[in-house]
């Protein structure tokens, strides 16, 4: 989420888990299926319902578990989020709801903002979201008269071409009320993965180098040379959703891929198997012979997380250490040892062109070593060791030295970038809808009990006896239209693709739509989702497709 670290540091959340479920009086969470994807943080936000009654409101297509709890569930159309939340602030400002010494003392281009509102009354809003005027009109009064109010997200608003402008709505949102910067507040964007967030940090974006400083400024560019003794390019890399299409061209010839599969879990899969197919070579370090691993001209195998010494960095920025429970099985070697041996390879091949400066980097002997250049590199893991973190503190980036006690609450008292800056957005439809040919809508994501391409949990029995095959959420009206009863096998056809699965007959999905998920091969969503990108983060539009559906007879 490149385009997030610019404005709000790095796309993590403002806010600590435990202080969200703590202080907030009011919480907006907008797709994000917390109670199944992130059911730790999920079971906090219930208990916060439960017990100290604060008001949650959830903005979802689907009927999700959270919605039970909810004290109102906005079902839009999907797709349709900068439209609904455009449409609460135009009421907040008509109400006169706003915070405005918090909106003059903190930010700027108010005026701008404010005029894009303008065209977000509540009428043309619930023609283009679905959702009642009388719901619109209790939700803005709900979200602004409740202080504080935090908001929760996840893929649901970001697996869209307009990505990045919905974060960017979320944003407006919280300081048009004065809720960024205050315990109970913040935008929040729940992170997938264990360390998603570390990788991020670390540099694994194509325009950063660790702590999101930027590739192609030149002070960069010079201190990260000097520190690792090779000269380096200046310009921005590819994402990996920009890495496929470069292969399936020719414009890129080989690929080193650590831990992911994209067979499964990219979108367009017959595209994704013509990209892997033309490369020169590829190379894959995984824990498992995956999918992707039929592409492979060399498999390195790493070692999984029991394996591992070193540190996670989770959704909330803190990081947290990692103790090696076993050792490594069989042939495995430490994932960042299988790396160090390519790098020093590779530079003793020439293809980087070492600088006079003695060779710093690559002589690692522990994660220890690997943290400790990362403490001199990365100013906001400065003052992260080993030691502290064993000791029990709880630090959370930024860290500015050994005796900071870290910065749980972002953008206290002010913005990262000095004045929190407004940005007018626009409501921009999918780019795929439904028409004639295709008239229903795919969505995609994920079940409680598996994880993306299923590697490991499609290897746990127990897994397996709860949720042992695909299911396509389909709605009634839908089912009985199509002639589902005994049979409940359906096709459900793309314009890339096709897939046959059981069908779960449910109102979790209103009509019109269905919701499958990448997690078993032979009936993978990514057979029919589409490769269409946000022009900023580049993360595929797999919310959104058109899709037909039809009884398997
Ligand atoms: N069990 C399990 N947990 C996981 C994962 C897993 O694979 N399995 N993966 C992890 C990872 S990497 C991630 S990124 C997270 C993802 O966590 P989530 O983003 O919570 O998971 P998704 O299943 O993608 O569902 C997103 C929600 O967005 C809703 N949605 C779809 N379209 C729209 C829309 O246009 N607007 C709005 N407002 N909502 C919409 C969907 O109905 C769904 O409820 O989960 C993490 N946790
Ligand atoms: N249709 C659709 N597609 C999606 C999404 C969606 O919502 N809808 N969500 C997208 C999102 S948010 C995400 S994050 C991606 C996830 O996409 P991927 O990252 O490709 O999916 P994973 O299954 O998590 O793949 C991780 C691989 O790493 C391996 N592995 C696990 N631990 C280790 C380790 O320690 N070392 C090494 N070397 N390998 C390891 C596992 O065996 C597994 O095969 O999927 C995306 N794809
Ligand atoms: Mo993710």
């Amino acid at each position: 989420m490149a385009g997030l670290a610019t404005s709000f540091g790095s796309g993590a959340m403002t806010n600590p888990m435990d202080d969200v479920a703590a202080h907030s009086q009011a919480m907006l969470v907008i797709g994000s299926n917390t109670t199944e994807q992130h059911p730790v943080f999920g079971t906090m936000l219930r208990q916060a319902v439960l017990k100290r009654h604060a008001k949650l409101i959830v903005a979802d297509p689907r009927k999700i578990d959270l919605t039970e709890f909810a004290t109102l569930h906005l079902r839009l159309k999907p797709g349709t989020d900068i439209a609904l939340l455009n449409g609460l602030m135009y009421i907040i400002l008509e109400k006169g709801w706003e915070d405005k010494a918090y909106i003059a003392e903190r930010t700027e281009n108010f005026d701008e903002f404010k005029a894009n509102i303008m065209n977000y009354p509540p009428d043309a809003v619930s023609e283009t979201t679905g959702i009642p005027v009388e719901q619109l009109y209790e939700a803005a009064e709900i979200l602004a008269t409740t202080k504080p109010a935090s908001i929760m997200w996840a893929m649901g608003i970001t697996q869209h071409t307009v990505g990045v402008q919905n974060v960017m709505t979320c944003a407006n949102f919280q300081m048009l009320l004065g809720n960024m910067g205050v315990p109970g507040g913040g935008v929040n964007p729940l992170r997938g993965q264990n360390n998603v967030q570390g990788a991020c940090d670390m540099g694994g974006l194509p325009n950063f180098y660790p702590a999101y400083q930027w590739v192609n400024q030149e002070p960069n560019q010079k201190k990260f040379e000097a520190a690792w003794g090779v000269s380096l390019p200046a310009n921005i890399g590819m994402t990996v959703t920009e890495m496929m299409p470069a292969a399936a061209n020719g414009k890129l010839k080989a690929l080193y891929i650590l831990g992911e599969n994209p067979i499964m879990s990219d979108p367009d899969t017959n595209h994704i198997r013509h990209a892997l197919d033309t490369l020169d070579f590829m190379v894959l370090q995984e824990i498992f012979p995956s999918e992707t691993a039929e592409y492979a001209d060399v498999l390195l195998p790493g070692v999984s997380f029991a394996e591992k010494e070193g540190t996670f960095t989770n959704t909330e920025r803190r990081v947290q250490r990692v103790h090696q429970a076993i050792q490594p099985i069989g042939n495995a070697r430490q994932d960042w040892e299988i790396t160090q041996e390519i790098a020093r390879r590779v530079i003793e091949l020439g293809s980087r062109k070492p600088s006079d400066a003695p060779h710093a980097a690559w002589n690692f002997t522990s994660p220890a070593d690997i943290m400790a250049e990362i403490n001199a590199l990365a100013p906001s893991y400065a003052g992260i060791s080993y030691e502290r973190l064993d000791r029990g503190e709880r630090l959370h980036w930024p860290v500015k030295d050994a005796e900071h006690g870290g910065t749980p609450i972002l953008h206290v008292g002010k913005f990262a970038r000095g004045l929190g800056k407004f940005a007018a957005t626009v409501h921009v439809p999918p780019v795929e809808m439904p028409d004639n040919d295709y008239p229903m809508l795919l969505s995609t994501g994920r079940v409680l009990y598996h994880w993306h391409g299923g590697e490991m949990t499609r290897r746990a029995e127990g897994l397996m006896e709860v949720y042992g095959q695909s299911l396509v959420e389909l709605n009634p009206d839908d089912a009985r239209r199509l002639g589902v009863n005994g049979n409940k096998r359906v096709r459900v056809a793309s314009r890339r693709g096709v897939i046959e699965a059981e069908a779960w007959v449910t109102d979790r999905v209103p009509p019109g739509m269905v919701y499958a998920n990448f997690h078993f091969p032979e009936v993978n969503a990514n057979q029919l989702t589409i490769a269409a990108l946000d022009p900023i983060a580049k993360i595929p539009e797999y919310k959104i497709c058109a899709v037909k559906v039809e009884l398997v007879k």
